[in-house]
């Protein structure tokens, strides 16, 4: 079993049809798919990956301190001064490195193209993030549009959008620390993912199996989140997600979230509701992210209870 890969590009042709029911698939049966010809020029996922890697480089030494080496360290210490050690594992640690970006926060400048690197990929995934918006408009039966609106308020909120670049380096005891990023479904909208070509461990939860996301050369892998859930009223659904360590691997990725305004309203679309499963509630995004910083490694439906209390 694999995530579906669609070939984006078929949007503009004669296979427009298919190329939209296979984007419906991939909403609707696995919450993820790969984009290829998503349209940002693979030279500029070079230079990238070239001005990310670099920025790991220069962070290595702070990952030495980092919350995750310090538990494991205390970890290995206790089992080498008991005799008899039941072992304990670290299951509340993510094993990775990570800092956002955002329009207004500050930003390495090491490497020197970094900023300007990164600024023009935000601009490339915005409106690729954008695009796929209008096409689940149109495959929920949506004026075009709808999504995008509703996220911001009538156009007049600025949408959350957030860029999370992650380094997973290489894990010394993976019998202590399973995981590089524990599971977990999205709090926001459309999640638009550039992931390491080589290095795998980015698994989803498809009928009770985590299945990979197989690295695919300058793909785009795309999900949904749980907002995107409630407006299409449950046809589809934000998947679970998780990033395996690994001992020999340093993992790159870079996702971008494209979500609601905090004070957007969020609800599910009526038109949307044809053949939807679920009963959600009305509430600011903002409430959810109150809720969601709390409850992120749990599952998502105590969520929606919690901030239907809020209102
Ligand atoms: O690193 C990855 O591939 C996935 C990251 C992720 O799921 C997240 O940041 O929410
Ligand atoms: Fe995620």
């Amino acid at each position: 079993m694999a995530i579906p890969v669609i070939d984006f590009s078929k949007l503009e042709g004669e296979e427009r049809a298919k190329a939209l029911a296979q984007i419906a698939n991939g909403c609707e049966e696995w919450g993820f798919f790969q984009l290829v010809n998503h349209g940002i020029p693979v030279e500029l996922l070079e230079r990238v990956k070239k001005v990310c890697n670099e920025c790991y480089k220069n962070r290595a030494e702070g990952f030495k301190d980092s919350r995750p080496v310090q538990l494991l360290d205390r970890l290995v210490q206790e089992e080498e001064e008991k005799e008899e050690v039941e072992k304990k594992k670290l299951e509340d640690v993510d094993w990775e490195d990570v800092f956002v970006l955002e329009d207004d926060n500050q930003w390495s400048s090491h490497p020197p193209q970094f900023k300007e690197t990164m600024k023009e990929y935000r601009a490339e995934v915005k409106k690729l993030a954008e695009k796929l918006m209008e096409i689940m408009d149109e495959n929920l039966g949506l004026e075009k549009g709808t999504i995008r609106s509703r996220f911001t308020g009538g156009g007049h909120l600025r949408p959350f959008f957030g860029t999370k670049v992650s380094h997973y380096p290489p894990c010394p005891r993976l019998d202590l620390v399973e995981l590089g990023l524990r599971p977990h479904t999205d709090a926001g909208g459309v999640i638009v993912l550039f992931q390491d070509d080589h290095v795998g461990g980015l698994q989803v939860l498809k009928g009770g199996e985590w299945v990979d996301v197989q690295p695919l050369a300058d793909a785009i892998v795309i999900n949904t989140g749980d907002q995107i859930e409630v407006l299409s009223n449950g046809r589809y659904k934000s998947a679970w997600h998780r990033v395996l360590a690994t001992s020999d691997g340093n993992r790159r990725s870079i996702a971008t979230f494209y979500n609601p305004a905090a004070q957007a309203t969020i609800s599910p679309a009526a038109e949307a509701a044809g053949d939807g499963t679920g009963t959600y509630p009305e509430f600011l995004f903002g409430d959810y992210m109150d809720v969601y910083v709390k409850q992120k490694y749990m599952t998502k439906e105590p969520r929606f209870e919690a901030v239907k209390a809020v209102n």
